[in-house]
């Protein structure tokens, strides 16, 4: 416990006030230290899940330099996770709950990895757009207030923006090759434009836990504004390698300079979050089986580290 002589709670206003960090020893309000651990450890979850859709796509790349910069990036992000559930794991929730968590359903992961990558192009797609769309969320994290998040967030963002890049290069690859290889980037890009929206959450106005995450500074930025920043950026990067947003209604607003976008289906996204879009089941089937199968892993390496304690 730190050295102060104010009451634990005007301990952690003052600091909150300050825009300092709180630390896993800080007093801290039992509701921050719950939203963190949701948030956090729903994060972690997505890191490990979003291996799922690109994981499918190892085996089948079309060059051995695009086998190894595919199997880096799952690794990266499955390091990604490690940091988070480590993370949340300072304020006091094992590993094992979280799992459970997250195998009973108690716990989301993000929308977007309910949705399958059928060709190449997804990869491209899932590496433009999900990455691009994690990284504009992630950037305002780097500040967010509790420290062991913040910090691991400054390392994911480096080794997400090496992800966006290497997806944009499948898809300006794919769009200035043959017809087929174009069509299947548009179609890509159809298919995973939406979905990416969607990761930002709900609109402000629905977002339930956006006013205690202002006030807590976990959040900096809002869903909308987020998820506006991340249009702006990605309708220009289309337009560099000549794909087109699939939307209808996109138009430039010269007053305000920002995209115009038609209403996104909340719908479905409730639908997907609430465990029916088209690859929940298979995503947290394939996670069970997974764990249960590396679970001689997890015995030998607790039985190793007893051994030097
Ligand atoms: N999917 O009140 P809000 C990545 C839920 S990492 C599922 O606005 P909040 C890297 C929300 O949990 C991608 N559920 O919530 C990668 C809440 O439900 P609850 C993950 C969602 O927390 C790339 C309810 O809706 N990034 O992609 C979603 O203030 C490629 C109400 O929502 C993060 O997790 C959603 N999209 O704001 C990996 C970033 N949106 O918990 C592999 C950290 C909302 O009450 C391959 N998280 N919900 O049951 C955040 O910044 C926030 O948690 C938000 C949601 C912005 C996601």
């Amino acid at each position: 416990m730190p050295t102060t002589t104010s009451a634990p709670d005007d301990f952690f206003t003052a600091k909150i006030k300050r825009g300092d960090n709180i630390e896993p020893r800080d007093p801290m309000p039992e509701e921050y230290r719950r939203h963190l651990i949701r948030q956090i450890s729903q994060h972690a979850h997505s890191e490990i899940i979003g291996m799922q859709p690109e994981g499918n796509w190892i085996t089948r790349a079309p060059s051995l330099r695009a086998k190894m910069i595919l199997l880096a990036k799952i690794q990266d992000e499955g390091g990604h996770g490690l940091y988070l559930y480590s993370a949340a794991e300072t304020l006091g929730v094992g590993r094992e709950e979280m799992i459970e968590q997250l195998q009973t359903g108690k716990a989301r992961y993000s929308s977007v990895f309910n949705y399958p990558a059928l060709t190449w192009a997804d990869i491209g797609a899932i590496g433009w757009l999900v990455d691009g769309a994690a990284i504009v969320n992630q950037v305002m994290l780097q500040r967010t207030s509790y420290g062991p998040y913040a910090r691991a967030m400054v390392r994911i963002c480096k080794e997400e923006s090496f992800h966006q890049r290497q997806g944009y290069e499948i898809m300006a690859k794919m769009a200035a090759g043959t017809p087929e290889q174009r069509d299947m980037a548009q179609d890509a890009l159809n298919r995973w434009w939406a979905p990416a929206l969607m990761m930002f959450g709900p609109p402000d106005a629905e977002s339930l836990h956006s006013k205690k995450a202002f006030l807590w500074k976990i959040k900096r930025e809002s869903n909308d504004a987020l998820r506006q920043k991340f249009i702006d950026k990605t309708v220009q990067q289309a337009e560099v390698i000549g794909l087109k947003i699939p939307d209808p209604e996109l138009r430039l607003n010269a007053e305000t300079g920002h995209y115009e976008t038609s209403p996104l289906n909340w719908e479905e996204f409730h639908r997907v979050i609430d465990g029916y879009g088209p690859c929940n089941r298979q995503r947290l089937e394939h996670h069970r089986r997974v764990h249960e199968e590396g679970a001689w892993v997890r015995e030998a390496a607790a039985a190793y580290a007893g051994k030097f304690n």
